[in-house]
C-alpha cells in the first residue's frame, strides 16, 4: 500500500454524474470524463489522487482488497456484497431509487403471494428477494439475472421481478406496476479498514468535505 497515494473507485453513469459535486467540495477535479475516455485510470488535479472506473457492482471488491481507498456504491450492490471488509461512514443521499416487487399489469399479485404460495422471481438481487419473501412466507424460485428483468415476465420466464425504479419509465413501458416497495437505496461512500487506519491524515478530510456537503444540501 503507497501511504501517500489515494484510489478512489467509481463507477461512470448516475453515480459519477452525482459525485462529481462532492468531489469537487473536497477540492478534486478528474483530469478527464470517463463517458468520453476509455480510460480506467482517471488522474486528478492532485498528483497523489487517482480515479479508478468499474462497473456499479464490482466497487466494493476493489475496495475490500485495498485496490481502491474508498469508493461509491449502492446499498442495493453493499447487500448484495455483504461489505466484508468495508467501513460505510456516509450515506451520500445521492442516486436514489427504491427497490420493488413489480408484476405485469393485471397480474394478480395479492392471491400469488398469499404465505405458501410459489412464486418466479427474476432478479438482479437475489439475496434481497429471497429475504423479502421469506419474511412473507412465500416460497420463491429465484432467477438470477444480470440486466433488463423487465423483460422477464413478459416472455415467460418469470411471474414477478424484483428491481430498482426511480421515475417508474422503465416499468410503464414495459406495461408493468410496482405492487410492493421493499426498501430505499441510496449510494454510501466506503472505505477499506485497512486504508482508513493507514492513511488516515488523506481520507478524513475527504470524508469530511462530503459529509458537508451532504449537510449543505440537506439545508
Ligand atoms: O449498468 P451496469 O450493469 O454497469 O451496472 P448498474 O446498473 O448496477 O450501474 P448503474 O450505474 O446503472 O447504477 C448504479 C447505481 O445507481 C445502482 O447500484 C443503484 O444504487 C443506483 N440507481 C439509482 C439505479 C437506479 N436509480 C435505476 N433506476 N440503478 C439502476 N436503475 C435502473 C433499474 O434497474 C431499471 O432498469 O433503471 C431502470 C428503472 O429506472 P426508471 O427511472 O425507469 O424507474
Ligand atoms: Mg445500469
Amino acid at each position: 500500500m503507497q501511504e501517500n497515494q489515494l484510489t478512489i473507485a467509481l463507477s461512470k453513469g448516475r453515480i459519477f454524474d452525482e459525485t462529481l459535486p462532492l468531489l469537487a467540495a473536497a477540492g478534486i477535479t478528474p483530469a478527464e470524463n470517463p463517458e468520453k475516455s476509455r480510460k480506467l485510470i482517471i488522474g486528478t488535479n492532485h498528483e497523489n489522487i487517482r480515479l479508478v472506473i468499474v462497473r456499479a457492482s464490482d466497487v466494493p471488491t476493489y475496495v475490500q482488497y485495498g485496490a481502491a481507498d474508498f469508493g461509491i456504491a449502492g446499498k442495493d450492490v453493499l447487500i448484495e456484497h455483504g461489505g466484508d471488509g468495508l467501513y460505510q461512514p456516509l450515506d451520500l443521499q445521492i442516486a436514489k431509487c427504491r427497490m420493488m416487487v413489480a408484476v405485469p399489469k393485471g397480474f394478480d399479485y395479492a392471491a400469488a403471494s398469499q404465505p405458501g404460495c410459489r412464486l418466479r422471481v427474476a432478479t438482479k438481487y437475489p439475496d434481497i428477494a429471497a429475504e423479502h419473501f421469506a419474511a412473507k412466507g412465500v416460497h420463491v424460485d429465484i432467477i438470477k439475472l444480470y440486466g433488463s428483468m423487465e423483460l422477464a415476465p413478459l416472455v415467460g420466464l418469470s411471474d414477478a421481478i424484483v428491481d430498482l425504479v426511480s421515475t417508474g419509465g422503465t416499468l410503464k413501458a414495459n406495461n408493468l406496476e410496482a405492487v410492493e416497495h421493499i426498501c430505499d437505496i441510496s449510494s454510501r461512500l466506503v472505505v477499506n479498514k485497512a486504508a482508513l487506519k493507514v492513511k488516515h491524515t488523506l481520507i478524513q478530510p475527504v470524508i469530511d468535505a462530503f459529509a458537508g456537503a451532504i449537510a449543505a444540501e440537506a439545508v
